[in-house]
């Protein structure tokens, strides 16, 4: 199976909650592999770079207060169908409606403050690599357990 790879955010509301290494945990347990992660201040700029799609809509500007807030951390996240494993992983964008057993479904109820970002398909996984990580943030090494993981 070819490894794919995706953008994921712990957002301010995960960094400030101290969650972030019970997600970092629930990642890592799943078998996916950590190519890139570092934590940094999102500002205004790349917040509307990065939600480019959304910057018209109505809910925009608190989204832009919110993830600008605080520090997030940024991980590339890499493995099989890792996109929609994420993403399954994540649940739904509203807390409130996310399965028990999800990221979301089990540390919120907020629709905005929902932990978690997770690239929705593979051309914006490409896009948001690439304004979160240069190439040498990004890296390549064979993870031994991938025979008992991967297949
Ligand atoms: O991909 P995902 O994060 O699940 O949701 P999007 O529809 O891409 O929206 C991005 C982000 O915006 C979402 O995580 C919360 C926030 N948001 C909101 O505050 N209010 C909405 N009605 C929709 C989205
Ligand atoms: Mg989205």
């Amino acid at each position: 199976m070819a490894a794919e790879r995706t953008l994921i955010l712990f957002k301010p509301d995960a960094v400030q909650r101290r969650l972030c290494g019970r997600l970092l945990t629930r990642i890592e347990e799943r078998g996916l592999k950590i190519v890139g992660l570092k934590m940094l201040q999102v500002t205004p700029e790349l917040s509307r770079e990065h939600y480019a799609e959304h910057v018209e809509k109505p809910f925009y500007p608190q989204l832009e207060e919110f993830i600008t807030s605080a520090p997030v951390i940024a991980l590339c996240v890499e493995g099989p169908e890792a996109i929609q494993v994420m993403r399954g992983m994540m649940g739904k964008t509203n807390g409130r409606e996310s399965a028990p057993g999800t990221i979301r479904g089990d540390y919120g109820v907020s629709r905005q403050m929902n932990l978690i970002h997770g690239s929705d398909g593979p051309e914006a996984a490409a896009r948001e690599i690439g304004i979160y990580f240069s190439d040498s943030e990004l890296f390549d090494y064979d993870p031994t357990l991938a025979p008992w993981t991967c297949a």
